[in-house]
């Protein structure tokens, strides 16, 4: 399958992973690797490889993981002090994983810049 990435094999249960949400169309899970007390991974389930690729089409769906994110931050009572979202772009931008995921991370202060 092409695009097709760990996070795959996570949409199909062919791996375990501590999903915290889903949908039709994203899924929600704890990182392997959390930088926070909550970190979360959000992926639509249809794969784009990075922000970069993402075209108009996509503009609906992106916005549903963005919303998606949001509304688990607001669930698990992360919004009045706050959180972050992140998206890591190819290889300076630290992307890892080529499946567009958003981070969420909350239950810290974050610093400014990142490193
Ligand atoms: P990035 O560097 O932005 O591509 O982030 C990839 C993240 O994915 C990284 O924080 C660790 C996490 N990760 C990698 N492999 C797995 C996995 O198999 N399961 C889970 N839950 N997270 C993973």
């Amino acid at each position: 399958m092409s695009n097709d990435t760990i996070f795959g094999k996570i949409i199909r249960r062919e791996i375990p992973a501590d999903i915290v949400y889903e949908d039709d169309e994203v899924l929600g899970f704890r990182d392997l690797n959390p930088q926070a007390p909550v970190h979360v991974l959000f992926i639509p389930k249809q794969p784009i490889a990075t922000l970069d690729a993402a075209r108009t089409q996509d503009a609906e769906l992106l916005g549903k993981v963005l919303l998606a994110a949001a509304s688990y931050a607001r669930e698990e009572g992360l919004s009045e002090d706050g959180y972050r979202t992140v998206i890591n772009c190819n290889e300076h931008g630290g992307q890892t994983v080529y499946h567009l995921h958003v981070h969420l991370l909350g239950g810290r202060r974050m610093q400014w810049p990142p490193g």
